[in-house]
């Protein structure tokens, strides 16, 4: 782990701290049985922004090889985040890859989003890091690199395979350190007519949202528009698109293409970035949520009800830690990723179970912690809720 004193995108030292989640465990390290007795790896979670562009970043770097080389969560456990993929891979390719052009995923997960490609339309490459989910990604015929991207494994895939056309990198920015590296990599193996697209939160929504369950070791970075198109222009890669998403919260998608500065549609999105932001105010409605939580949990215990959390997202690590929320209040979650299942939550240690155990159990009320998919989690509901069950998301707690 390294302490980072200086501003990732535009190299500034004038970061000031400005929210502390004190020590977490890692929001992925899903604990077997036999890990529960053991101690536990805690990092401090500490929120910095920059003073000069606005970047917001943590303090602690916590060694990439350590989160990443075996990894728990899959871009495939929602059909809607399958759909949204296909959608992105679908408008791009057409945009901008001719026949047989190469797309390059930085961060391909289970290769879901390549695979939604039909195979014969174009060439597809695959980079990430977790060996576990190199085989789901063999099995989807998606061709994979197990490996970080850099800037030398892009000179190697040049050689290799020629430019890319289509370079996507979704959910991926925040998780990485030297962003200049992963920039000059893209630089180098972008067609002069390619495009970079990349998908990341939005900073100031994380804040206006409340959505303080996104903070983790994981996310280094927590993303304004004016730090990126600083990366970006920095290294000849000009932002000509921004588009809202509402998906993990409220993202923002950005295409790149070689050139130098930004379009017009960036300066809207700069003027008064920073000013929106009121860090006194986010603190304490983090405080109101986790009061909240608790008082919930706690009525609904000592009312004799059984209260099942769905979903054992990173989010739901970091949200049950910060609020110290242990099976006594919450006696287990569920979740439909295999790999998690069997597990326990990092910290607080819930089971993770199969989903189908909430009609085995006399559920009362399920909490959904995977608030981003609340619909599609709701929707596979209807049989519980019909049946007389209580559904409600941890963001927007009913009275008991
Ligand atoms: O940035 C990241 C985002 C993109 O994904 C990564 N660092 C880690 C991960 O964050 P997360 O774990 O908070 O992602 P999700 O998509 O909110 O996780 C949803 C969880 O809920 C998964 O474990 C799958 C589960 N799930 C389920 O059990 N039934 C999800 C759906 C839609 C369902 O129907």
């Amino acid at each position: 782990m390294i302490i980072r004193t200086d501003c990732r995108c535009c190299r500034g030292e004038s970061l000031i701290e400005v929210f502390n989640l004190g020590e977490q465990p890692y929001a992925n390290a899903y604990l077997s049985a036999e890990q529960l007795g053991l101690p536990e790896q805690r990092c401090s979670l500490v929120l910095c922004e920059c003073a000069d562009c606005g970047m917001i970043q943590l303090r602690h770097v916590v060694d990439a090889t350590d989160l990443f080389s075996n990894y728990s969560f899959l871009t495939g456990s929602s059909q809607r985040m399958v759909r949204h993929f296909a959608e992105l891979m679908r408008e791009n390719i057409a945009r901008y890859v001719p026949a047989n052009g190469l797309v390059v995923e930085i961060g391909s997960n289970d290769g879901t989003a390549l695979s939604t490609i039909p195979s014969e339309r174009c060439r597809r490459l695959g980079i990430d890091p977790a060996r576990n989910l190199s085989d789901i990604a063999h099995e989807r015929n998606v061709p994979y690199i197990t490996e970080f991207f850099t800037e030398i494994l892009a000179r190697k895939v040049l050689q290799s395979h020629g430019s890319a056309s289509l370079i996507v990198a979704c959910n991926v920015m925040g998780h990485v350190d030297d962003l200049d590296d992963l920039c000059r990599g893209v630089k180098l193996l972008l067609h002069p007519d390619g495009a970079l697209v990349i998908e990341v939160p939005c900073a100031n929504w994380m804040l206006s949202r409340t959505e303080f369950d996104t903070i983790y070791h994981e996310h280094l970075s927590y993303f304004g528009i004016r730090p990126l198109a600083t990366l970006f222009s920095r290294h000849g890669l000009r932002v000509t698109q921004i588009r809202t998403q509402e998906v993990h919260g409220g993202s923002v998608r950005l295409t790149m293409l070689h050139g130098e500065g930004h379009s017009g549609q960036v300066t809207p999105w700069v003027e008064g970035e920073m000013r929106q932001r009121d860090w006194t105010a986010f603190g304490g409605r983090c405080e109101e949520s986790r009061e909240r939580f608790i008082r919930w949990l706690t009525k609904a215990r000592d009312g004799g009800r059984l209260v099942v959390g769905y979903g054992a997202p990173a989010k739901a690590t970091v949200r049950l830690n910060y609020c110290n929320i242990g099976t006594d209040l919450l006696p287990l979650v569920v979740d439909s990723t295999p790999n998690k299942q069997g597990k326990f939550i990092p910290g607080t240690h819930q089971p993770i179970c199969d989903p189908s155990r909430i009609e085995e159990q006399i559920t009362s009320d399920v909490v959904i912690l995977a608030w981003n998919h609340e619909q599609e989690i709701t929707t596979k509901l209807a049989g519980y809720k019909a049946n007389g069950g209580r559904v409600s998301s941890v963001i927007t707690l009913p009275g008991n």
